[in-house]
C-alpha cells in the first residue's frame, strides 16, 4: 500500500515516517510512504502558494493551481485504486470502520492544508473525501495525516512483528485492552498479578478476557452499547 502526502511542510512528517514500525515497514518495502511539497508546483514567480480571501476576512488561503497541479502529479504516477483525502475539522470522524475501509486502497493521498484553509474549488475538482482525526482545530493537516498514515499502515500484512497483534488490541471486538506487565515483579510495593506469574495459559485468558470487559464497563461504556460491526 502507498501513501501519498502532500504538505507545504514535509519536515513536519519525514521524522515520523521515517521512525519505528512505520519507518522500518516503509524500508522493507510493505508500504510505501512519501511526502510531496506542494510549494514545488507553484508557477508563481515569488514562490507564493497562497493568497488573501476574497471577501475579505483575516489569514490566508492555499491556492487551487500549486495544491490542483501536485495532486494531479502524484496520482498520475500511482497505479490501482487511489483515495484522495483532504484532511480537515469539517471531514468524516476518524476511527477503526474507517481505518479498515481505507485498508482496501492500493494508494491514499493526503492533502495537508495550512493557514485558514485551501480553496473550496480544490476540493471540488480533486478531493474524494474530507477526514477529521477529532473535533479540534489544528494549525494544518500534517499531524492528522500522520494519525492516519499510522493507524492505517499497522493494518497492513507484515508491517507488526507478528499478525495476531493488531486483531488482539483494544476496540477490535469493541473492548479495551487487558492491564500488562513486565519485570520487575515489584515495583514500588506494586505486584503483578499472581495468575500471570503461573504459566496457566486458560485461567490467563479468562483474567485479561474479564479485565477487558470490567475496564471497559469503567471507562469506555459507550463501546458497549454501541452496534460492535462500527469498531469493526
Ligand atoms: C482549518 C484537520 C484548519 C480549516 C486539519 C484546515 C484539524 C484537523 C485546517 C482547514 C486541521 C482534524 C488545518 N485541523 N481535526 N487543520 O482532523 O481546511
Amino acid at each position: 500500500m502507498r501513501f501519498e502526502v502532500l504538505t507545504l511542510f514535509p519536515e513536519m512528517l519525514t521524522g515520523v515516517f521515517e521512525s519505528s514500525i512505520i519507518g522500518r515497514a516503509n524500508q522493507a518495502g510493505l508500504i510505501s510512504v512519501a511526502c510531496t511539497d506542494i510549494r514545488s508546483f507553484t508557477k508563481d514567480k515569488h514562490r507564493r502558494v497562497d493568497d488573501t480571501p476574497y471577501g475579505g476576512g483575516y489569514g490566508m488561503v492555499m491556492q487551487c493551481q500549486p495544491v490542483v497541479d501536485c495532486i494531479r502529479a502524484v496520482k498520475a504516477s500511482l497505479t490501482g485504486s487511489t483515495r484522495v483525502i483532504y484532511m480537515s475539522p469539517q471531514g468524516r470522524l476518524f476511527d477503526n470502520k474507517v481505518v479498515k475501509e481505507l485498508a482496501s486502497y492500493d494508494n491514499l493521498v493526503l492533502l495537508c492544508g495550512h493557514y485558514e484553509g485551501i480553496d473550496e474549488r480544490i476540493i471540488e475538482l480533486e478531493v474524494d473525501e474530507e477526514l477529521s482525526v477529532g473535533n479540534y482545530v489544528l494549525t494544518g493537516g500534517e499531524l492528522a495525516a500522520a494519525i492516519v498514515v499510522d493507524a492505517v499502515a499497522r493494518t497492513v500484512e507484515g508491517v507488526l512483528p507478528a499478525n495476531e497483534c493488531f486483531e488482539d488490541e483494544s476496540l477490535e471486538g469493541g473492548l479495551l485492552e487487558y492491564p500488562q506487565y513486565t519485570r520487575p515483579r515489584v515495583f514500588e510495593g506494586l505486584e503483578v498479578p499472581e495468575v500471570l506469574l503461573g504459566g496457566n495459559h486458560a485461567l490467563i485468558a479468562k483474567w485479561r478476557a474479564e479485565r477487558s470487559l470490567e475496564r471497559t464497563v469503567k471507562k469506555r461504556p459507550d463501546l458497549l452499547k454501541k452496534d460492535t460491526e462500527d469498531e469493526k
